[in-house]
């Protein structure tokens, strides 16, 4: 079995930092020492899929899936509660407040019409819009949410790494709210092919990118005979690191996603006990818009559920477990109704 820690550093020894990570450290540390000092709660909101790349100049990837929905969500109401938020995102997934009116069939332009040469927003949209731009104006002027990016594992893990510890100070007043999407597998930089793979035999490569010991394995991606071999190896458990090294005394929810009801419970209750978060959020890929199963040490298993009549899509097109107000919390032990 490997140590945590020697996978760790080996990780973040062979694969490269994201070309960005220094502006986004820059930020991040403004911003938690701004938000530190006015005393305020801090979170950490992660949010869509991450891909894995298949070449290391890179047109085929493995993506994992997520649309953003929960962590937009859920990133304007822990704003709404007065937190400070560092969003880090899948670029281009849905964003906190303009996910309104992003992302959907009906373009933003649709809610507009003009009057006299001048753009305005339709009657009917007025009341939700106003309600949308005075939260967020409200968030900008008082400059509580930072917006973070990435798109592969590797840009994911390091951003996360970088800021976890740049939140440690704040002790319990710091939480991580995992809900991103983050691939198990990946494919390392070592055995990484640098150009595109090639279907046709005659061009196929063998060797790896230039930096790599291409000695120790063969290329994770080649092609056997008319085949593609794609050999990938598991992404090191970061879960527990982020408890042991990096903020030890942040508050850590996660999200469990399954596919399988009859294992959902038991692999959230195995996550609560093997890398000590505080809450394990158990969610259903069917089923995740309006059930999810909370699982904590204080209070065991509760699952909360959208009431059926709520399950229509919002005005945003956009169905939502968190945006709800009428979400009911039960304790029932049943497993989740299939829809
Ligand atoms: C989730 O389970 C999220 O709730 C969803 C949200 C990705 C299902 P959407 O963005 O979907 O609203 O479309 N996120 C965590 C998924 C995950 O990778 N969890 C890891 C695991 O299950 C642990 S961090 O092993």
């Amino acid at each position: 079995m490997t140590d945590p820690q020697q996978a760790e550093r080996d990780y973040f020894a062979n694969e490269p930092p994201p070309k960005d990570l220094q502006a986004n450290i820059t930020l991040a540390r403004e911003f938690v020492a701004r938000h530190d000092a006015a005393g305020r709660r801090l979170v950490l909101v992660t949010s869509g899929g991450t891909t894995v790349p298949l070449e290391a100049q890179t047109v085929r990837y493995i993506d994992n899936f997520s649309a953003g929905t929960r962590g937009a969500t859920s990133a304007e109401f822990f704003l709404r509660q007065g937190y400070a938020v560092i969003f880090l995102h899948r670029q281009f997934s849905l964003l906190p407040y303009s996910r309104h009116y992003s992302h959907n069939t009906r373009s933003f332009l649709d809610f507009m019409r003009e009057d006299h040469a001048r753009v305005t927003v339709d009657e009917q949209h007025q009341p939700d819009m106003l309600d949308v731009l005075r939260q967020y104006t409200h968030v900008k002027r008082d400059g509580r949410l930072l917006i973070l990016s990435f798109v592969t594992v590797t840009e994911y893990l390091w951003d996360l790494r970088e800021v976890a510890r740049l939140m440690r100070p704040l002790g319990p007043r710091a939480m991580f709210y995992l809900a991103a999407a983050v691939s198990d597998f990946f494919v390392p930089r070592d055995r990484m092919v640098e150009h595109k793979i090639q279907s046709n035999e005659d061009f196929a490569q063998s060797s790896t990118h230039p930096d790599a010991d291409a000695t120790v394995l063969p290329p994770a991606t080649r092609t056997e005979g008319r085949k593609l071999v794609i050999d990938l190896e598991p992404v090191p458990k970061f879960l527990k690191q982020l408890v042991d090294g990096w903020a030890p005394d942040g508050i850590i929810v996660s999200f469990k996603l399954e596919t399988d009801p009859s294992i959902l419970v038991k692999k959230a209750r195995y996550a609560l006990d093997k890398y000590a978060h505080h809450l394990v959020i158990g969610n259903l890929l069917s089923t995740r818009k309006w059930e999810v199963v909370f699982v904590s040490r204080l209070e065991g298993e509760r699952w909360i559920r959208v009431p059926e009549h709520r399950r229509t899509k919002s005005f945003s097109g956009v169905p939502s477990l968190v945006g709800s107000a009428d979400a009911t919390a039960n304790q029932d032990q049943a497993e989740p109704s299939q829809s």
